[in-house]
């Protein structure tokens, strides 16, 4: 999507219902699909007050107006449970600003569709592990995340993208993109296709057995990197889980095995050094610990002896779709150099690699936390 202009950014600040002088506005994050904003305002007085401003990405989200009919329903679900807990609703749940025109978004004369979120204060979310602590606390946080909606009615939500994580499909679409290589960029990766093309099996595991009816459904959230967590600045606790667009109906497994492949990697999910990527087995049993606490209790013992699969599984198909959107032309994620995503899908498929070497570490630690 090409970027917002000012004047397109003047319109919509000018429609949804905030107070004061605006005294500064300026791109913030580091997420991959949507165009984030940090707006500061000055209330007369009352000092400077800082608002969230998102577009959300029409490319991907193809209905923004059922997207926030989600995050609506979620966000008052979690709020209940977080006031019965004696917690923090302003602070633990995301928190919308309305449009003048009452509703928890704003279409802009361009069509594009805007949402507004309550800055969530003194906290940081980050794209590395600094201190394993916050690892830690990430995997209680969203193991409770899961076990705050595990009463939400889960055939009320819409299917935000379709088959988001169904492997199996996103692997056919990978093999198709390959065979059409409409930019021709399918040479500048044979290595990386020939690894993608050689796992078909990873890529079909859970389709498999959900085939059978063997795997529970969950409300999940399904998008669970470590900067997807607001950690507290003052306690480092996880205080609160962002990111709400993709909670769909899930495998408890996924959102484990997404936070292993970003949280657990010794180094960033771009870094072009190789030789700096591996999985770390010391924040993986710290991820397993609490990603088990958190879901207190909730996952089968068949989820559980499942979680390595789900850390496989999620790197494979996060590279898979990197390298599908190098092939594709960059159309999906944000990037911000070229071969950006070629970078990305190395970093995945190096995890993956790794994962294999340590599967069985990987299956034994799970055993030990396996009450
Ligand atoms: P994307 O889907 O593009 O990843 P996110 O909703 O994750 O978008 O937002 C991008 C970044 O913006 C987050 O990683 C975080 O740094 C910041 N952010 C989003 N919502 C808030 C909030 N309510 N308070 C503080 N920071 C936020
Ligand atoms: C995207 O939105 P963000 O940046 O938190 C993507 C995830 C990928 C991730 C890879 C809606 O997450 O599925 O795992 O990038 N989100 C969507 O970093 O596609
Ligand atoms: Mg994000």
């Amino acid at each position: 999507m090409a970027e917002a202009s000012p004047i397109q950014i003047a319109e919509v600040i000018a429609n949804f219902q905030y107070n004061g002088r605006l005294v500064r506005g300026c791109a913030y994050g580091n997420g991959h699909i949507n165009d984030t904003y940090l707006l500061v305002f000055e209330i007369a007085g009352m000092g400077r007050i800082k608002v969230i401003l998102q577009r959300m990405n029409k490319d991907v989200f193809a209905n923004p107006v059922m997207l926030m009919e989600n995050v609506m329903g979620v966000t008052a679900h979690l709020r209940q449970k977080i006031i019965e807990k004696g917690g923090d609703p302003e602070r633990e749940t995301l928190n919308v600003i309305s449009a003048y025109n009452g509703k928890p978004y704003y279409r802009d004369s361009y069509g594009d569709y805007w949402r507004s979120y309550k800055y969530i204060t003194d906290t940081t979310c980050y794209d590395l592990v600094e201190k394993p602590e916050h690892f830690f606390q990430s995997a209680l946080a969203f193991g409770n995340f899961q076990c705050m909606l595990a009463d939400y009615p889960a055939e009320s939500l819409h299917e935000t993208i379709e088959g988001f994580h169904d492997t199996k499909s996103r692997f056919a679409v990978f093999k198709k993109s390959v065979e059409e290589d409409t930019l021709g960029r399918a040479s500048l990766a044979k290595e990386e296709i020939r690894f993608v093309l050689e796992r078909e099996d990873v890529a079909n595991y859970f389709s498999d057995l959900q085939a059978k009816g063997e795997l529970p459904l969950r409300v999940t959230h399904n998008d669970t990197k470590l900067n997807n967590v607001m950690i507290d600045n003052k306690t480092g606790k996880a205080i609160c889980v962002i990111d709400l667009d993709t909670v769909m109906p899930g495998l408890a497994m996924n959102d484990f095995g997404d936070s292993i492949r970003f949280g657990a990697s010794t180094a960033a999910e771009d870094e072009k050094d190789l030789s700096k990527v591996s999985c770390s087995m010391d924040l993986y049993e710290l991820y397993v610990k609490g990603f088990i606490e958190g879901c207190a209790g909730r996952l089968t013992e068949q989820e559980i002896d499942l979680l390595p699969m789900g850390a496989k599984v999620m790197t494979f198909e996060c590279g898979m779709r990197f390298l599908t959107d190098y092939l594709q032309g960059d159309r999906y994620f944000k990037i911000h150099r070229e071969g950006h995503n070629l970078d990305r899908c190395r970093t995945q498929f190096k995890l993956v690699a790794d994962m294999e070497q340590k599967w069985n570490t990987m299956q034994e630690i799970v055993q030990k936390y396996k009450k």
